[in-house]
């Protein structure tokens, strides 16, 4: 029998974990959906003929015909679902971040309680290029990894975006991907800004500039540029003692007219990270089948980002003092 989902949330996001589940993802069945707007959750729910709508995501949450639950409502909205998947014993795909404070997400690790029942869509984790970056990273055929730069931009910002959200909703997948590249926890920050651009709303600084140190000493350097507007580009290089690795775009073709040769950018992140959005789903429901530990992020790596991005707004509050990070004890 497949795994039977309840997707909360049907944003940009939600709608396309509905689509991909629906169309690409073996042994799941998509059967509520539910959002705060009326109208998204009936339009989703005529074209996905297994999918009735649920009135809120409580509702959905405990259903009898949900067996795991995917969030990816508004952000403010994580921890407090994530926990009552919780209390219903139902395994959860809960989108980043896990929640906006540190506070919060150690509030959801200790109600999970070691239960292993909730997973962070952290999808880079399932981008094949990213994937690559890694085992040649850990390899030590370059040597060790010294230094990291990261820069991630999108075309343009979220209405009411303000430079915390740019953190907190953006920059919070270098704060799990750097740690998971190097198999080395971030425990000191910096945030600094560059000249802001001239096209955005004066309570956003646009782009920023992140230092992140890990552990075992690598530093990263991590842009977030939130309006960049050309296009939707994640670039990521790891600089080693004897070479470097970088991951390329992952375009599958090259046009060539007027006398140029060139590749497109989307438009946003769903075609740039389609695979791993597609594989990150397929390996969760396989585990829920099985039985297995999920393969995913863990809500402990969850709160461990939530815990940098605290830092790092702390920073930024401060002028760009450096700050240690705290992950809280549970
Ligand atoms: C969005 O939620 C994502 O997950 C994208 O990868 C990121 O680039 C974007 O800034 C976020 O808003």
């Amino acid at each position: 029998m497949p795994v039977r989902i309840g997707v909360i949330g049907l944003g940009v996001m939600g709608a396309d974990h509905v689509r991909t589940l629906h169309g690409m993802v073996a042994n799941a069945v998509v059967t509520r959906v539910t959002d705060i707007n009326a109208e998204r959750s009936a339009q989703l729910g005529a074209e996905i003929e297994s999918a009735t709508v649920s009135s809120d995501g409580m509702e959905l949450i405990n259903d009898r015909d949900v067996d795991a639950v995917i969030i990816a409502s508004h952000d403010s909205t994580h921890a407090e679902l994530a926990t009552a998947c919780v209390k219903a014993g139902k395994p959860v795909l809960c989108e980043k971040p896990l929640a906006p404070t540190s506070d919060e997400a150690a509030g959801v690790v200790a109600a999970e309680n070691g239960a292993g029942l909730i997973s962070l869509g952290f999808n880079r984790r399932f981008d094949p290029a990213f994937a690559e970056l890694r085992s040649v990273a850990q390899s030590g055929d370059l040597g060790a990894p010294l230094l990291v730069h990261f820069s991630h931009r999108n075309v343009e910002s979220y209405p009411g975006a303000d430079s915390a959200f740019s953190i907190t909703g953006s920059a919070i997948h270098e704060f799990d991907t750097v740690p998971w590249l190097l198999g080395s926890p971030i425990v000191e920050v910096s945030w600094h800004a560059p000249k802001r651009s001239g096209r955005v709303p004066e309570k956003l600084q646009d782009p920023q500039l992140m230092l992140l140190r890990t552990a075992d000493g690598v530093l990263t350097t991590a842009e977030t540029f939130i309006n960049a507007a050309f296009g939707y580009d994640v670039r990521c290089e790891v600089v080693c003692e004897t070479g470097a690795v970088q991951v390329t775009k992952p375009d599958h073709t090259t046009v060539d007219v007027s006398g140029r040769r060139g590749t497109r950018y989307p438009s946003d992140w769903r075609p740039r990270f389609a695979d791993s959005y597609r594989r990150e789903l397929q390996a969760w429901v396989g585990a829920i089948m099985s039985g297995s530990p999920t393969p995913l992020a863990t809500a402990r790596d969850g709160l461990a980002a939530s815990a940098v991005a605290e830092a790092v707004v702390t920073s930024m509050n401060s002028g760009g003092k450096t700050v240690t990070v705290t992950i809280p004890e549970i």
